[in-house]
């Protein structure tokens, strides 16, 4: 059954350039969307940048440019990396667009109407670098709880009720446990709401921060980032806006939004976000998901700040786009930490790719060459039927499909890739066993069997690896015959036409050199 799939990463601020962190998260919303389009799903990507508040302010400042000059800049360079790294986003969302700030407008209206929003006096901490508000007991010897800079703030200000939504969150949390995921983020939520909450602030007076959204009923402030940025999930599909009300039902009422977002910003989404939208009497979305983080070769946080970050461009140029993102979305089982460094990549590379997928292709069209013209030899189901290991190989490559889409589904989509590569392994196993190498001379109705099912393991793992290798995968299926994915076939078995021509390929993916990384 088809269904719907929208899918959100952070919009990232426009303070410096996209790094292999921030790759990460639209890395693995890309695979996730084109996985739900594969099966056949109608998918909505959302990513982009988040340009007001004081950080944003501050690197335009130091570059001394106007901040919009400034966020124009920027915005270009994230989608010439998301280009670079094949990234195929629906919507590229930026919080200066106009009908951004007239619906972030209308909702601050709406709550103030409603008596959910109220000045009063703000006393306590801010984190630029972070964009937020700390009370006194909350720090840790003077510093954020990630150790971060804090600056004394005192000012009047506005503040959205959020306590009075800490219950209904609560209980909305227990009442559906696949909302904020992976396990231990949902608690982590739910230990931070065993104390009182505290309601929010969500302006600055424009005589300390002048770039953000006006506040419609008092023009000396502007909103509060978090509050502008947060809303873009939902302003980007309709809220707000009358006559886009029927997307709004299509992607947040009914399919429901699916944010990706880094273990960082787990609070400012399940807490400051979920109880804007109870209060807007707005659906919540379908999951938040917090991933780990891509750690550096000292096992430490990648990140801008500490200026510990790997350029993704650089790892394109040493190892392709397509290995980049299979060790990305291989390695890292989604909300785990884990390390990245060029051994690493290369280990990976050489293992999977290299060893086995790239392996596996180039000895079938090699003896398919060799032997039977460049055609794909014949097959008959009765031998494959009286052979054990035939039988195995064949129910094991048509339940893979089923299996990569139910861990899809379930936001793992490194198992996913575990199983792929298991058929693969097992592939190469029977074909060291069934050696058709050395029957094509004594027995070439068994030699033309055998590679025969190669050929058809192939089109199967080669679709089911698209999403994550699109330029790779292409290539490995054209190789086969394969013009069009369709996803039916992937849990069919003798799919390929008899007398399809394979072409003889260069290798796939090369194995790189150990001693290239460093
Ligand atoms: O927080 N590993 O933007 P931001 C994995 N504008 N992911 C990483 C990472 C790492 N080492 N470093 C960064 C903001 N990320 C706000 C979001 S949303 C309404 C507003 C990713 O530019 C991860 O997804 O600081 C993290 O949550 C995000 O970048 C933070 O990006």
């Amino acid at each position: 059954m088809s269904s719907r799939f929208y899918v959100t990463t952070p919009i990232y601020y426009v303070n410096d350039k996209p790094h292999l962190g921030t790759a990460y998260s639209t890395i693995t919303a890309d695979v996730l969307t084109r996985y739900h389009r594969l099966f056949g799903d109608e998918a909505l990507f959302l990513t982009g940048v988040d340009e007001h508040g004081q950080k944003v302010q501050q690197a335009a400042e130091k570059r001394g440019l106007a901040p919009q000059v400034h966020c124009d800049e920027l915005a270009e360079n994230f989608k010439t990396v998301w280009r670079e790294l094949d990234i195929q986003y629906d919507v590229f969302f930026r919080t200066t667009d106009e009908f951004h700030k007239t619906a972030v407008q209308k909702a601050l209206q709406d709550l103030y109407d409603k008596g959910d929003i109220y000045l009063n006096e703000y006393e306590g901490w801010y984190c630029v670098s972070e964009e937020v508000f700390y009370t006194e007991k909350e720090l840790v010897n003077g510093k954020t709880p990630t150790g971060k800079d804090v600056t004394r703030v005192n000012e009047k200000n506005y503040f959205f009720r959020m306590s009075k939504y800490q219950n209904p969150l609560i209980e909305y949390i227990h009442s559906h446990p696949d909302f904020i995921r992976p396990e231990n983020r949902k608690n982590e939520v739910l230990g931070f709401l065993r104390q009182p909450l505290a309601d929010l602030c969500i302006s600055r007076p424009k005589s300390r921060l002048a770039w953000g959204v006006e506040i419609p009923f008092d023009r000396d402030y502007v909103t509060y980032v978090w509050f502008d940025a947060l809303l873009n999930y939902a302003t980007a599909v309709g809220l707000n806006q009358a006559e886009r009300s029927a997307d709004f039902s299509k992607w947040w009422r009914e399919a429901g939004a699916n944010h990706l977002i880094g273990k960082d910003i787990l609070i400012t989404h399940s807490v400051y976000w979920t109880t804007m939208l109870l209060a807007m009497g707005v659906p919540l979305p379908k999951t938040i998901f917090a991933h780990g983080w891509v750690l550096n070769r000292d096992n430490e946080k990648m990140s801008k700040s500490k200026g510990s970050v790997m350029d993704p461009h650089e790892m394109v140029q040493f190892v392709g786009v397509d290995a980049l993102r299979y060790f990305l979305i291989r390695d890292i089982h989604l909300g785990n930490d884990a390390p990245i460094s060029h051994e690493l990549v290369i280990n990976r590379i050489n293992t999977d790719l290299a060893n086995n997928l790239g392996n596996l292709l180039s000895r079938t069209s090699t003896l398919i060459d060799k032997f039977f013209g460049g055609i794909v030899p014949h097959y008959n189901p009765a031998i494959a039927d009286t052979d054990p290991a035939s039988r195995d190989l064949i129910a094991h490559a048509t339940q893979l499909a089923a299996e990569v889409k139910s861990r899809i589904e379930d936001f793992e989509p490194s198992v996913a890739l575990e199983r792929i590569v298991d058929l693969l392994n097992e592939t190469n196993r029977f074909l060291e066993t069934k050696a058709p190498w050395k029957t094509a001379k004594t027995d070439p109705t068994m030699a033309s069997q055998h590679l025969y099912m190669a050929v058809e393991i192939l089109r199967i793992t080669g679709a089911l690896l698209s999403p994550v290798m699109p330029k790779k995968c292409r290539e490995l299926l054209s190789a086969v015959g394969v013009k069009a994915i369709e996803w039916g076939s992937l849990s069919k078995w003798a799919v390929t036409p008899p007398q399809t021509p394979i072409a003889k390929t260069a290798p796939l993916f090369p194995r790189i050199d150990a001693s290239s990384g460093s």
